[in-house]
């Protein structure tokens, strides 16, 4: 954990302490919600982003992730994949966030849906633990450890959300969104 001086950094640092003393597997049980297998990668120590991903398991009825809390970035957006008219992937804020099936599981992985963190307060570096806050519609705020990973592979078939172009990115990172 990185030793910064922004208070709620060491808030959530706190948090995540004590979070992960009490964690082993699964990485967040709030309720009905499960999240397994959550990881975020960074493009490099110069990165302005990152992603992470994660398997939302839903025990219960139907939910939606609505969104994301980190202090890991200035904003922290629920984005998606989506090819356009050129044939150009790009990626969009998906403002309503994700719907969780009922008994189901929701997966957020390279190349799809996504979380997004825009314009970096300082880079982690593989191995660190970043500490997450999902809202859901239902099951309300769930904490989440979410480790660097950034050797994973891809999941056959998927993107390279590395080699995405976030210049479309750029200008929300000015906050004229
Ligand atoms: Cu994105």
């Amino acid at each position: 954990m990185k030793d910064t001086a922004m208070t709620s950094k060491s808030l959530f640092a706190a948090a995540t302490a004590a979070f992960l003393t009490l964690a082993s597997a699964p990485l967040a049980l709030a309720g009905d919600i499960t999240v397994t297998d959550a990881y975020l990668r960074v493009s490099g120590a110069m990165a302005k982003t990152a992603a992470a991903f994660m398997t939302i398991e839903n025990q219960g009825a139907e939910d939606r992730l609505i969104g994301v809390q980190s202090d890991l970035s200035k904003r922290v957006e629920l984005h998606t994949h989506k090819q356009n008219s050129d044939g150009v992937m790009q990626m969009l804020h998906v403002e309503e966030g994700f719907a969780i099936p009922a008994g189901g599981h929701y997966t957020l992985a390279r190349g799809g849906d996504h979380v997004m963190f825009l314009g970096l307060n300082s880079v982690p570096v593989q191995g660190d633990a970043i500490t997450l806050v999902l809202t859901f519609e239902k099951a309300g705020e769930v904490m989440v450890a979410v480790t660097v990973d950034n050797t994973r592979a891809p999941v056959a078939g998927g993107m390279e959300h590395g080699t995405m172009e976030h210049g479309t990115m750029k200008q929300g990172e000015e906050g004229n969104n």
